[in-house]
């Protein structure tokens, strides 16, 4: 018997299409005993005709332009936060006093005050949350996982990721309005540490478990830009460029790197692991592979012959890959929105008695503390350590 979820999803922007998709596509492929309905959808009253058109398209029930609303509603489940960071905070709290479920957006917050305060509020209404950390629901990753679980990468010695995009090269582009509020450190709170470290720092810290200390140089490349919504030029402070090295509690070292400038790359993001016994390398524009290298057999600690020691693409795609055999056969590949898929199979199989969702906002607030102590140490220009 299948029961209803009503979902009300705050915000009409690139996240409100990808989890809307997701909705609709879950119960399709995973069989969950609880089926998302898309009740209601929020955009701001000054984008109305977009609000109605993204409605009508994704087959909301009706809209609203006051997010309050949507959260006081009665028939309303789960609130879905996907407007942007500045307003996550807000958003959460009321909807953890109305006692909704909530899944919220990456990054959690605009700094760790915000998070710990939405972190208690949910834990104090004891609702189901997540955080959408989506790249944890690529299968390849998910692999990587599963092979560090399994022993195989041995002791680790480095780990290194990057997340690069080209998108805000352009002297011309503006700060603020619809689509650039990224650029806005008001309404984003930082730049590429908030929207693209963040991810880097959730994956790593799944993969090679807690950071203990940073050490960071961020740069902002273009000083001003034109408002988009003033159209007065005024001074950008968001981190155009970060990069950091850091220490892991299991005393391996890490390099991390995130530009928005980097010429050529659209969302370039890998990671790579190398231990003692095997190392594996991801690249998110190349997600169907993981490549692996086996040094040594994890039962044994028997070195690989030589002659058959070298670089293995996986194409992750096996019925026994995570997540594959929901979606095609052997060969056929999957993509972005698969993520948000997979995402919101394993939180409503949380619901229905499975593990209980991770990353939680609990969970994502450390990846916050990990983004303030990498901004505190660029400003600084020292080492930071972050607490266990
Ligand atoms: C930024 O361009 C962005 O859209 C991020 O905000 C997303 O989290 C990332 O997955 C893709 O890039």
């Amino acid at each position: 018997m299948s029961k209803p979820l009503n979902v009300g999803v705050l915000g009409c922007g690139f996240m409100g299409r990808a989890h809307s998709n997701a909705y609709l596509q879950v119960n399709h492929f995973f069989d969950r005993e609880h089926q998302p309905v898309l009740k209601t959808c929020y955009g701001r009253q000054e984008d109305r005709e977009k609000l109605e058109a993204f409605a009508k398209r994704w087959s909301y029930e009706s809209i609203e332009t006051d997010w309050r609303k949507v959260v006081e509603r009665d028939d309303i489940d789960l609130i879905d936060v996907c407007v942007p960071n500045f307003m996550h905070h807000d958003c959460v709290i009321a909807a953890a006093e109305a006692g909704k479920m909530i899944i919220c957006e990456k990054p959690l917050a605009m700094n760790v005050a915000e998070a710990e305060e939405m972190v208690a509020a949910v834990e104090k209404a004891g609702v189901a949350n997540m955080v959408s950390f989506n790249y944890r629901r690529v299968p390849a990753i998910a692999l990587m996982k599963q092979i560090i679980d399994e022993g195989r990468v041995g002791r680790p010695f480095h780990y290194r990721a990057t997340y690069n995009q080209d998108y805000t090269i352009g002297a011309d582009v503006p700060q603020g309005g619809m689509a650039l509020w990224r650029l806005d450190s008001r309404v984003a709170g930082s730049g590429v540490t908030g929207d693209l470290l963040a991810h880097s720092i959730d994956s790593a810290e799944w993969l090679n478990g807690p950071i203990a200390k940073v050490c960071a140089y961020a740069e902002t490349f273009i000083k001003q830009r034109k408002h988009a919504d003033t159209g007065k030029v005024e001074k950008v402070d968001i981190d155009d460029a970060c990069m950091f090295l850091a220490v892991f509690a299991n005393g391996s070292i890490g390099t991390f790197e995130s530009t928005r400038y980097a010429r050529g790359r659209k969302n370039y993001s890998t990671m790579e692991i190398n231990g003692e016994n095997g190392a594996m390398f991801f690249d998110l524009e190349n997600a169907h592979m993981l490549r692996y290298f086996r040094y040594a057999d994890p039962d044994t600690g028997k070195k690989i012959e030589d002659h058959l020691t070298g670089w293995q693409d996986i194409l992750v795609t096996n019925f026994e890959h995570p997540y594959m055999k929901n979606w095609w056969v052997p060969g056929c590949v999957i993509g972005y929105e698969h993520t948000f898929t997979n995402s919101f199979a394993d939180f409503l199989a949380g619901l229905e008695g499975g593990e209980s969702f991770q990353p939680d906002m609990k969970c994502a607030l450390r990846t916050q503390r990990v983004c303030e102590a990498v901004l505190a140490s660029a400003k600084a220009g020292q080492w930071v350590e972050i607490p266990a």
